[in-house]
Parts: structure tokens; C-alpha cells; sequence
């Protein structure tokens, strides 16, 4: 799991004065090369400004920096909008002043021409003479632009804030490496982890500050998911709600199971698309997703398909926003008959607490087995 996960989108201004990684050996100072992790941590915030826009696409952020660490340009990938890739924004946008510079970049630029040219080259093209990346390539078709930079003699530095990189790029990364979406379960709960009354009442556990959080997670999903018993029950809009600039259109609403749906539900709005998984078998769903190009799948569903999911290991994170309140009897966000003795229980990784004006949203890591 990641160490480190805090990234500081408030460091707009980043003219300081190079820092320099020094450590003394015997009294012998030894230069041991620029810090760039002031400029990473800015291009992560770029990458993360195309979270629900890139898909079928990774997130990508780029900065171009001078000697004294100044930024030049920047640059991320914005695929709704162009399919430039965040090196070649950042180029664009540098003009001549990129001769000589360094370029930061939160993935090893691609060597491949497809939707367009390859990055390494355009980098060399530029006169980029040093190229600094957090994550290498695993999408075979694009890697090995690296060796490209290396072989016309540009300073190559991996692994800058790797971790950090990698966890933002998390459902991308998720999608190459077992070819399926990366899926978040997110529920509301009272303290003793109930998702609905006796009755079946459910609107409102948390407060307005735990739902418009929500709507920004929402925005930032590439498809939202619900079991039919949820349309049936609930009748949501799966619309993230609020001011985003920016995106052309919605996440995809994916409904999955096998009870017959109203016709007049919300979902058959035309205010996003909304496919409908008439099966029960989670196969046929992550399929069905992979087809319509998602990396991260947001799941607003009930108990039944969330722990099926999870059952599936097919949930990689769980947030959970949890009221202050008490049901006592009520419906249980999470239906599993094992494991029945306290060594087997399923423990989760802990990635964040925050508090929500008295709701607590906590993340929490799934590893399926890893
Ligand atoms: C991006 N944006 O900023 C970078 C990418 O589908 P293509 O032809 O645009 O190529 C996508 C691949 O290019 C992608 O899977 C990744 O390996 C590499 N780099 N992709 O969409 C970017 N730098
Ligand atoms: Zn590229």
C-alpha cells in the first residue's frame, strides 16, 4: 500500500530556488542530484484534474521546469476534451522555451504512435534534456520510451514519488494489470452500520456535507453502479450534482441484476447514458464495463451486490461515511456468513479518516489476496 498519499494541490507557486540533495561521506560533500518532488507533486494534482475524463486512458500530469526549478509549463491529460497526451500539452504550451529544460511527468511518456505520436520523440523534438517520471509504462503497446530518451542522450530519472503517482492512477493501473475496472463501494452508515431503517427508510443517514463529497467522488468515477433492487427501492439519479467545469458528459449509470425495472425510473433520464446488466453473474458485468472503456467504477449499491462483489474480490476500496446515530434493527450494509471464528475475519487496509461537520468518511484498501 501506498506510504504516502497527501498531495499539496495549494503549492501553486513553486519559483523557489532549487533544492539540493546533499549528503556528506567523510566530510566529502556529494551532490547527489535536484529534488524534484516539489514539481511531481504538482504534476499529480494536474494528473488528478482528469479523474472522470481520461478513460479508457490513464490520468497523466506534466510540468516543465527550468535550472532554477521554475515552472515553464504544464500540462495534463484531458481526454474529453483533446487527445493530447499531458506531455505534449506541456510541450505545446512551452514553445521554444522547452530547449534545455527538464520535463516531470507522473508517467514514463509513451513511445507508440496512436491516437497520437509517441511523447519520447516529441521530448527529444523539443530539446527536453532531462525527463523525470514517477511511474514506468506497463501498457506494453507504449512502453519503452525511457530507452528511447536514454539512447538520445537525455538524463532519465525514475521513480520520483512513485507511490503517490501510483496510487492516483489506481484504477488505470488496476484495468492493465487484471483487466477489469478498479471499484470503489461507497456506503452511508449509522454508527452500528446500518444502511436503512426496519422499514426501509433511508434518506438521510448522512449529512449534507458527506453528500456533496459524494458528488465529487461521483464526478471523478467513470461509471456509477447500482443492483436493480436500488432503482426499485431508492429511484436515484446517479447524476453528480455541483459545479464542474470542464466534462462534456456524465459517468455512465450501469444497472446489474435481473428484476424488472420501472420504466419511468430516474436512470432512463437523458442526463448520462445507462446500460442495464440483466444478469445476476458478475462475469458478465465486468465484460460488459470493460467493453464500454471504464477504469474506475463507482458502486452506490445495496448489500447484495456489494458483498457479492466483494465475495468476487471485485471491490478494491470501501469509503464509508458513517453518522453519528443509532438504528439498532435495520438493514446491514454488509451480508457475509463467514467467517464464523475471529481468526478469519477480513481485515482491510486503512487509508484515511476525515471528518465530515460530525460524519466520519473513512477509506479503506481491499487487497484480494495480494
Ligand atoms: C495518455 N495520456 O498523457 C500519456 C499516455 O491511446 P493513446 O494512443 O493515446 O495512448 C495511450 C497510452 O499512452 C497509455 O496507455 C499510456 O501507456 C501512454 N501514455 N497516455 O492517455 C498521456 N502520457
Ligand atoms: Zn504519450
Amino acid at each position: 500500500m501506498p506510504t504516502l498519499m497527501v498531495h499539496f494541490p495549494f503549492m501553486e507557486n513553486l519559483s523557489h530556488p532549487p533544492r539540493e540533495l546533499v549528503s556528506r561521506v567523510g566530510g566529502q560533500k556529494i551532490n547527489t542530484g535536484m529534488d524534484y518532488t516539489v514539481a511531481m507533486q504538482r504534476a499529480i494534482a494536474l494528473a488528478e484534474k482528469g479523474l472522470g475524463k481520461s478513460a479508457p486512458n490513464p490520468i497523466v500530469g506534466a510540468v516543465i521546469i527550468d535550472a532554477t526549478s521554475a515552472i515553464i509549463a504544464e500540462g495534463f491529460h484531458d481526454r474529453m476534451n483533446s487527445p493530447d497526451h499531458a506531455e505534449i500539452v506541456a510541450i505545446k504550451a512551452a514553445g521554444d522555451k522547452a530547449k534545455g529544460s527538464t520535463i516531470v511527468v507522473t508517467l514514463e511518456p509513451c513511445n507508440h504512435t496512436g491516437s497520437t505520436g509517441p511523447c519520447a520523440q516529441a521530448i527529444i523534438d523539443a530539446g527536453i534534456t532531462t525527463v523525470v517520471y514517477a511511474v514506468a509504462d506497463p501498457n506494453a503497446q507504449a512502453a519503452g520510451g525511457a530507452a528511447t530518451l536514454r539512447a538520445a542522450n537525455i538524463t532519465v530519472v525514475e521513480g520520483v514519488m512513485r507511490d503517490e503517482a501510483a496510487y492516483s492512477n489506481r484504477a488505470w493501473l488496476m484495468k492493465i494489470k487484471k483487466n477489469r475496472p478498479y471499484f470503489t463501494w461507497k456506503v452511508a452508515t449509522t454508527l452500528d452500520a446500518k444502511v436503512a431503517a426496519t422499514d426501509g427508510t433511508s434518506k438521510w443517514i448522512t449529512n449534507e456535507v458527506s453528500r456533496a463529497d459524494v458528488q465529487v467522488l461521483r464526478r471523478q468515477a467513470d461509471a456509477i453502479l447500482v443492483g436493480t433492487n436500488t432503482v426499485i427501492a431508492d429511484d436515484p439519479h446517479l447524476i453528480p450534482r455541483g459545479d464542474f467545469a470542464g466534462y462534456t458528459h456524465n459517468p455512465v449509470r450501469v444497472i446489474c441484476g435481473e428484476q424488472t425495472l420501472p420504466t419511468n425510473a430516474q436512470v432512463f433520464d437523458n442526463a448520462a447514458d445507462t446500460v442495464v446488466v440483466a444478469s445476476k453473474d458478475l462475469d458478465v458485468l465486468v465484460e460488459k464495463l470493460n467493453e464500454l472503456g471504464v477504469n474506475h467504477v463507482f458502486v452506490e449499491a445495496g448489500p447484495t451486490l456489494g458483498s457479492a462483489m466483494l465475495d468476487h474480490c471485485l471491490l478494491d476500496e470501501l469509503i464509508i461515511y458513517q453518522a453519528p446515530s443509532l438504528l439498532g434493527s435495520g438493514k446491514q450494509f454488509f451480508i457475509f456468513d463467514y467467517p464464523s471464528t475471529i481468526t478469519n475475519q477480513m481485515r482491510l487496509d486503512h487509508i484515511s479518516t476525515q471528518v465530515l461537520d460530525g460524519d466520519v468518511k473513512s477509506v479503506y484498501g481491499i487487497r484480494n489476496g495480494e
